[in-house]
């Protein structure tokens, strides 16, 4: 075994977005790409030599010459141990989850999460740091800067590849590769927070019908351990589990929109009570009940106001947190029980800090992301298992009749998100900037029966270290009636995704039913208007509505 310093040249664009770098698989596969932005990161991030590494993904195309790429490179850079998933898997929350309890100092998750998957399909990579969530913005730019200046990778030269398959010990030069369970440290920490005998007789009692659909993606494993060994669910009602390194051909982005047949078949024909569904790399949520899709935001919401019926929380919440663009739902549970609330850019590096200090116990994001203070990444299921243990405590009641109620005791935010994909990046730009132009101005003016209160682009002040966050979305606001949002995605990876987001608020229980998209026109009307978005791109409606 020798160590090679490699001579490289910079690629361009190796910027992390929302979250880690994305780039087709094809991009990646170019001799040196993967090696030049791993090398990146631990040129910039010093503390992992003589320290412990986790290592794993979402078992996408390419996760694994990936890992025996890293593995050896990490042996090259000092680092003196690796904690890899099995099979080369670790789930997102999971791989937090390992982090935190081998007291590693940092992680690196191959995923691209919601992104389709394939030898066509994107890949990903995110490096999180010793509380096990994502690097923040000071640490991204660090190892962006390093990118554009690299000319060198380190590797040792071995002809043998680790084996991933059984769990068992290794060594690469001097460091040890221990190949681990991807579940079991993450499902010991799931048990301590959830009341998992009342789940199980929810789970065996007569006329309770859920399913788990796992979208041939990461959580398949997760399920299995969870819902069915632990929980004693029907091998069954866990659905597409086994992780496929294309998901199946299947876009793994759990939503009404993506998993359309879960939808007809609860939502609609009510033939089951609740339903839940997890992305690429398992810290999605999706959930479903008889008649109802319940939106990430009122999730958030609805969690933080049952917090204390689950074991884990029971003694409450110290405070609650969303992204700017989720819906304001949480912020009017907080208000009820006076606890500190927080509005941070898109992006789940944002909520460190604010749990790291105590500040928060539980935060999401519209994006169908939900967690708490037990990891530092979005959960998929956990929020899951929270919903479980929520009906359990709550014997006699739906999903749908627990959301009415929320909603009458706390008026309902009807919220949704509208997606237009793969645009021509430059009239992206210009429908965000005509908006942009004309921010300043519209304050006093009427959208329909609403006034404007207040328009900006977001910029965000991370009250644990003062850290500044510029540019962050465009918002109109309409006093805490409603609100406009537009911004532009950073994990797309073809032309530019414009998300733009609505919300109203309703405090008569009378009029919490409507047709959402029908209470929102004036609002998706109005954001028509001033950005000319579909009249300069020719698209007549959203590529995806959630
Ligand atoms: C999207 C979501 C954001 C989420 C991010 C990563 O980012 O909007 O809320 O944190 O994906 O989620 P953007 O920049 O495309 O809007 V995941 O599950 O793909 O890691
Ligand atoms: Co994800």
């Amino acid at each position: 075994m020798t160590l090679r310093e490699v001579a490289i040249k910079p690629f361009d664009g190796q910027k992390p977005g929302t979250s880690g770098l994305r780039k087709k698989v094809t991009v990646f596969q170019q001799p040196g790409y993967l090696e030049a932005f791993v090398q990146a990161v631990f040129d910039s991030a010093p503390e992992l030599q003589g320290g412990t590494l986790v290592l794993g993904g979402d078992g996408r195309f390419f996760n694994r010459p990936a890992i025996q790429t890293i593995l050896r490179m990490a042996a090259a850079n000092g680092i003196d141990r690796v904690l890899v998933g099995q099979r080369g898997i670790l789930s997102t929350p999971a791989a937090s989850a390992v982090i935190r309890h081998h007291r590693a100092r940092g992680g690196l998750v191959l995923s691209a999460s919601h992104n389709p998957g394939g030898p066509d399909g994107d890949f990903g990579i995110k490096y999180n740091i010793a509380n096990g969530g994502p690097a923040p913005e000071a640490v991204t730019d660090a190892i962006f800067q390093r990118t554009q200046t690299i000319t060198r990778y380190r590797i040792i030269e071995t002809a043998a590849e680790i084996d991933l398959e059984a769990i068992g010990t290794h060594k690469i030069a001097g460091m040890t590769v221990a190949v681990i369970d991807p579940v079991e440290d993450y499902a010991a920490l799931l048990a301590t927070l959830f009341d998992f005998a009342a789940i199980r007789r929810l789970i065996a009692g007569p006329g309770f019908r859920f399913r788990f659909d796992a979208m041939h993606a990461v959580t398949g494993p997760y399920a299995r351990r969870l819902l069915v060994d632990m929980l004693g669910a029907p091998a069954a009602s866990v659905i597409n589990a086994e992780p496929k390194e294309d998901f199946g051909g299947g876009h793994p982005d759990p939503n009404p929109a993506h998993a359309p047949e879960l939808y007809q078949e609860v939502v609609i024909d009510g033939r089951l009570d609740f339903a839940a569904a997890s992305d690429g790399d398992g810290d999605r949520n999706m959930i479903l009940g008889k008649g109802i899709a319940v939106t990430p935001s009122d999730s958030l919401a609805v969690l933080a106001a049952n917090a204390t019926l689950v074991p884990g929380y029971a003694g409450g919440i110290s405070g609650v947190a969303r992204s700017m663009p989720t819906s304001r739902a949480s912020d009017a549970v907080a208000i009820a029980l006076k606890i500190e609330s927080f509005e941070t850019p898109t992006g789940w590096k944002f909520f460190g800090n604010l749990l790291d200090a105590g500040r928060i116990t539980l935060c999401g994001e519209e994006s169908y992301g939900t967690s708490s203070d037990h990891v530092r990444e979005k959960d998929g299921l956990w929020a899951v298992l929270f919903w479980l243990n929520l009906l359990a405590a709550r014997p006699g009641e739906t999903v749908l009749s627990i959301l009415q109620a929320h909603w009458r005791r706390f008026g309902r935010h009807y919220y949704s998100r509208h997606d237009y994909e793969a645009v021509d990046a430059t009239l992206a730009a210009a429908a965000l900037d005509r908006l942009r132009a004309g921010l300043a101005a519209l304050p006093g003016h009427k959208i329909g029966a609403l006034t404007i209160t207040a328009a900006d682009d977001f910029a965000y002040r991370d009250p644990v270290d003062g850290s500044e966050s510029k540019g962050q979305g465009l918002r109109v606001i309409c006093g805490e009636q409603a609100r406009v949002i537009a911004r532009l995605s950073g994990t797309g990876t073809e032309g530019a995704t414009v998300r733009l987001y609505f919300e109203l608020f309703e405090s008569d229980p009378a009029r919490q039913n409507d047709d959402v998209q029908a209470r929102l026109q004036p609002l998706i009307d109005f954001a028509e208007a001033q950005t000319g978005l579909r009249k300069v791109t020719g698209r007549t409606a959203p590529d995806v509505i959630t």
